[in-house]
């Protein structure tokens, strides 16, 4: 399903990735990160197609240059590519603005001291983050792919994406609520992190209360105009809907046949034997509510001593965040007042809070899901909380009660819960009571329509309609592409066949001749020479062939035949007699010399890299680079060769694994114009990559325009590959 719909590859950008790092006695560990969002999103990172892209877990600085290397190979192995950041930056990006300015307030708590007189700072470090980010992720995408943006660490990513990529699919997910105004307004730059989601086409939030207050920030902030799950920006038009995340269904149904977790369960049935069990799973955070659940579960004993020595409240905390101050505190005040709860009720061996702070193995996890009789989940706030979920899914015989604060987005969906709400503490009390003292056929039926609910709305229908939805907001462009059907060939054929100055424009690399590994080798076949001279011979034509190549290699390979060339996009051409020109640029005399030393520096830098040298552009190959020192290198070269060329008249452009330097105006949508001011009437061009956007977009509307391959594109037309191609010249070329 997942793979369906990412036919073209998707990119996935989140903070963490799925696999974190960590150092344990000087060694480097890998170890599957734990968070809604990457429970969520896992799935994804096992397509090949796919890449997700984020910090793998350690600061930069901790590492040596060997060790980021290793990181980033075991990581690619697993479709994931690091973002390596320093501790300094994770200070102020991480723990400073994301998690002690926006993380509070998105769930209606208050901005700390510390972090508020220090806002300014932090925000200055999250924007620079958001952009080193955007700087990968420009790097390991191509002009086409989709690209699913996720969560609050990287609220102004989708509008730096998009500057650079304008027709890009780009979508937005946040994890964690969107709250009303009154919060947001203690946020100073609230309206730059609106401006910075509205890059995105889509922006995805777990329910409707999300989606309302959302397009109220944006009307009240005066960003955009809004209107029902819209928002009309001048040049765009954005999508907000809710999407409520689901769970692998499927997994958990699974695995309560699976022999591990059964010997798990096992285990914990004779733990806790005679008891009713309690459940809470969380990490340790203050939106959790973790304090006030003690609290209310010390209240329940002091008001109920029978149960003293028959229930447990089992605490799966697992610690994370600790460099954040509030955090950090969080943990001592917990482990405290647990302590005191344990104290005040202990009758050894029972003890009334067994305090798990570890992460567990999914088995275990689940085979707790399966004995608790109460799955206790009280966040203050929760974006929507994954946990009350796979608490459902886990249970066979629908022998659970689910206690639930009406505050998590999931309560949006679980109705059947026993809701509760933290900001009122009496109602955790009553809570746990009435789910104590259900009758088994009432909580039978409550967990059987839940889990009735769940079954359908997973976590792949979930990022299902997402990417349906974000594809479905297609520039008008690309939803007219058309499949070159025969039918269609027909058709195009017999208006070849009656005119008398027709003009063909076609593409090389891709187009005429596949790629190689080595793009010296990619020279054209007889049989390919025979076909286009064939078609150069007829008086009624003009065959261009528009390449990026050197005029040397054209010349080369077609010495002597009438075919019109045009190299390196434009700033050579010959004409029929074999006459070749040059066109004149306006790039500084010997820009050359100021880019070459810094293209070779850096392909010495990252093996496999190479530097090909055309007479007016220079191209830094990196299809056959080592992964890490490519993404390393591309993002800093890219940076250091943009502020370099501007000042030259220069232009920079990233291609299908190359990035290439040449004067402005060189392109091939100019140098098409040169033959269409001849008003051919049959006009037929064909291209694969993004320089070939150029020749379509010169194009008049009764041309024909062939894209080959996948991605978004401005031709009319769509074709396989290049020997659909010649299949097509090869038909015309017996007209
Ligand atoms: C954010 C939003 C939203 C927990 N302990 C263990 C463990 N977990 C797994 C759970 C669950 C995930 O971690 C936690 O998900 P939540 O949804 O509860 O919470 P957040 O991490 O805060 O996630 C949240 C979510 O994003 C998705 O959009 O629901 O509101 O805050 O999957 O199973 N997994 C293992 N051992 C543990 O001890 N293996």
């Amino acid at each position: 399903m997942v793979t369906e719909l990412m036919n073209s590859g998707l990119i996935i950008v989140s903070n963490r990735l799925p696999v974190s790092v960590k150092r344990v006695d000087g060694e480097l560990e890998f170890y599957p990160s734990i968070s809604g969002l990457v429970t969520g999103l896992a799935p994804y990172a096992k397509d090949k197609r796919n890449k997700w892209i984020g910090w793998p877990g350690l600061p930069s600085d901790a590492l040596s240059e060997k060790e980021r290397q290793l990181i980033a190979d075991e990581l690619q192995t697993q479709n994931c590519y690091p973002v390596f950041l320093t501790q300094k930056q994770l200070d102020d990006y991480y723990n400073g603005y994301s998690n002690s300015v926006l993380w509070p307030v998105f769930h209606d708590g208050k901005i700390g001291q510390a972090a508020k007189n220090d806002q300014e700072k932090l925000w200055k470090a999250y924007q620079k983050v958001n952009e080193l980010f955007a700087e990968v992720v420009l790097a390991l995408s191509q002009p086409d792919s989709n690209i699913w943006v996720h969560d609050y660490q990287l609220f102004v990513l989708p509008a730096l994406l998009r500057r650079e990529r304008p027709d890009e699919k780009i979508g937005f997910f946040l994890h964690i609520p969107w709250p009303d105004m009154k919060r947001l307004s203690q946020i100073t730059q609230a309206s730059a992190l609106l401006a910075g989601v509205l890059g995105a086409d889509l922006v995805g939030l777990h329910t409707e209360s999300y989606v309302e207050n959302f397009l109220n920030a944006i009307q009240q902030l005066d960003i955009g105009v809004t209107a029902p799950r819209k928002v009309i920006l001048a040049e765009r038009v954005v999508r907000v809907t809710d999407f409520p995340i689901g769970i692998d269904y499927a997994k958990y149904e699974k695995a309560r046949k699976s022999r591990e977790v059964l010997r798990e369960y096992a285990k914990l049935r004779l733990q806790y034997q005679g008891l009713k069990v309690i459940l809470t799973v969380d990490r340790t955070d203050p939106a959790k509510g973790l304090l006030e659940r003690v609290r209310a579960f010390q209240t329940l004993l002091r008001e109920n001593p029978r149960l003293v020595g028959n229930v447990v409240m089992v605490m799966i905390v697992v610690p994370n965040r600790q460099e954040v101050a509030e955090f950090r505190k969080l943990r001592l005040d917990l482990e405290k007042l647990i302590d005191e709860v344990n104290k005040e009720f202990s009758i050894l061996p029972w003890k009334p809070i067994d305090y798990i702070p570890l992460a567990l193995p999914f088995e275990q996890l689940t085979a707790y899901y399966r004995r608790a009789d109460v799955a206790f989940i009280a966040p203050y706030r929760d974006g929507m909380n994954l946990v009350a979920k796979e608490y459902l899914a886990s249970k066979p015989s629908r022998n659970g009660v689910l206690v639930l604060s009406s505050t998590a987005g999931a309560a949006q969906e679980l109705k059947d819960a026993v809701m509760v709400n933290p900001n009122r503490p009496r109602t955790l009390v009553t809570g746990l009571q009435k789910a104590l003292n259900m009758k088994p056929k009432e909580l039978k039926e409550r967990v059987g329509h839940m889990q009735e609910y769940l079954s359908t709305a997973t976590i792949q229908a979930w990022a299902g309609s997402f990417m349906k939805t974000l594809r479905q907001e297609a520039t008008p462009r690309t939803s007219r592409v058309l499949t070159m059907s025969p039918a269609r060939q027909e058709v195009m054929h017999e208006q070849y066949y009656l005119a008398e100055n027709r003009l063909l424009l076609l593409d090389y690399d891709g187009v005429l001749m596949d790629f190689k590994a080595k793009f010296q080798d990619a020279t054209p076949t007889k049989s390919l020479t025979r076909l286009l001279r064939k078609l150069a011979a007829d008086p009624a034509n003009t065959v261009v062939v528009i390449s990026g190549r050197p005029r040397n290699d054209l010349q080369h390979w077609f010495e002597g035949n009438r075919i019109t060339l045009v190299a390196e996009h434009g700033a050579f051409w010959r004409d029929e007699n074999g006459k070749w020109h040059n066109v004149p640029v306006r790039a500084d005399k010997g820009w050359q010399d100021q880019i070459l030393p810094i293209l070779y520096k850096y392909a010495a830098n990252t093996p496999g890299a190479v530097v090909e040298e055309k007479e007016q552009s220079l191209v830094w190959h990196y299809r056959n680079a080592r992964p890490y020192y490519a993404q390393k290198y591309l993002v800093i070269l890219k940076r250091v060769l943009t502020s370099t060329a501007k000042k030259l008249g220069l232009q920079v452009q990233q291609g299908n694994m190359i990035l290439e330097v040449r004067p402005d105006g060189v392109d091939k949508g100019t140098t098409a114009r040169r033959w269409l001011r001849q008003k051919p009437d049959f006009v037929l061009a064909v291209g694969d990559d993004y320089t070939d956007e150029d020749t379509f977009h010169a194009l008049p509307p009764h041309a024909y325009s062939i894209k080959v391959g996948r991605g978004r594109t401005a031709a009319r037309y769509r074709l396989k590959n290049v020997q659909a191609v010649i299949k097509l010249l090869e038909k015309l070329s017996k007209s």
